[in-house]
């Protein structure tokens, strides 16, 4: 069975114009990282993840391979699995083996802003897992969470991959306090976190020498010349990713190289950038143990699992409702 609804909003446009043209105004200027990811920003994030200095990822799934059948016990062998950001689920594959072998899967609920790749998805995973329910939902997680369907006999649900890392504290304290609430005493919170470690790895595996995060990076200018008819010259800035040690995150950034102004039709807007100028693309924190466990109180969260590779490098936590 498979069921998916679309809530995608009709002003996603006009929620990117209003988000570009705040974060130029600002200072320093911003933009928010949602915006890497059209066609191109995906497959070099694909790209990434194969990177020799970019660890997160294999370190994840080293984890789930290895550790699904008792993450999903800690879980207390839930009966759905609900997934933000699922994309093709290509790690969650490990989780749903688990629950199947538990004898506890009944349903996959998918949360994703593609449409075409929940879709394609829901269509293998019916296949591979005979009798799974599949009820997808397309949206703006950050937006829409509330229309997470209930489950009966608990939900697993999973937010992989880092990327709440890319949260600024209020936001994600706000975030976490919503999926607390729509959270019922059997549900279980399984989050990807990357690690606190030295600055040079991480400043490796945000830097490869192969330069590809360089180009994911820049790709953002290329999407906002294409969906807002912007004149920026991708030569004209280089990619900057600093860790932060004070606020244990990574800090990626363009770098104007000349003094220039774009122009941003769409927007009706002229920037100015100063030469050496620096514009915050992105962040991505890093945590320890004590960190999340903190975090998660101030949400009315508890961790209970953890989850880390071998060299612990990364870590997939296990919190309950308090
Ligand atoms: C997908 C947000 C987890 O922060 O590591 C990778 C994105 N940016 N290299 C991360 C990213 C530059 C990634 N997340």
């Amino acid at each position: 069975m498979i069921a998916i609804e679309v809530h995608l909003d009709a002003d996603t446009a006009a929620t990117m114009a209003r988000d570009v043209r705040d974060g130029l105004s600002a200072e320093p200027k911003e933009l928010a990282p949602k915006y890497f990811y059209d066609e191109r920003g995906s497959q070099l994030f694909e790209q990434i993840t194969e990177l020799e200095e970019y660890y997160p990822t294999r370190a994840e799934r080293a984890i789930l391979a290895e550790r699904s059948a008792e993450i999903v016990t800690a879980a207390g062998a839930p009966r759905s699995l609900v997934e933000l950001g699922s994309g093709s689920a290509a790690k969650t594959r490990h989780l749903l083996d688990a629950m199947r072998e538990a004898g506890c899967l009944s349903t996959y609920v998918p949360v994703d802003i593609s449409e075409e790749i929940t879709h394609e998805t829901a269509g293998l995973l019916v296949e591979e897992y005979p009798g799974l329910a599949v009820r997808g939902l397309v949206c703006d997680f950050e937006q829409h969470l509330e229309r997470i369907p209930d489950g009966e006999g608990g939900r697993l649900i999973a937010f992989l991959g880092g990327t709440v890392g890319n949260l600024y504290p209020r936001p994600r304290h706000d975030f976490l306090v919503r999926l607390r609430d729509l959270m019922g005493p059997e549900d279980r919170l399984l989050l990807g976190t990357d690690l606190v470690k030295g600055r040079e790895r991480l400043e490796a595996a945000y830097d490869d020498a192969s330069g590809v995060t360089a180009e994911f990076n820049k790709n953002v200018l290329a999407v906002l010349n294409r969906e807002l008819g912007a004149d920026f010259d991708l030569e004209a800035f280089e990619h900057v990713a600093r860790y932060d040690e004070v606020e244990a995150r990574m800090d990626i950034r363009l770098r104007s190289l000349v003094r220039q102004t774009v122009r941003i039709d769409g927007l009706d807007l002229a920037v100015e950038f100063a030469a050496g100028e620096e514009m915050r693309t992105e962040i991505s924190t890093k945590f320890t143990y004590e960190q999340l466990a903190r975090l998660y109180a101030e949400a009315g969260l508890a961790l209970g699992g953890w989850f880390t590779d071998l060299d612990c490098d990364y870590a997939l936590s296990l919190a309950r409702p308090l």
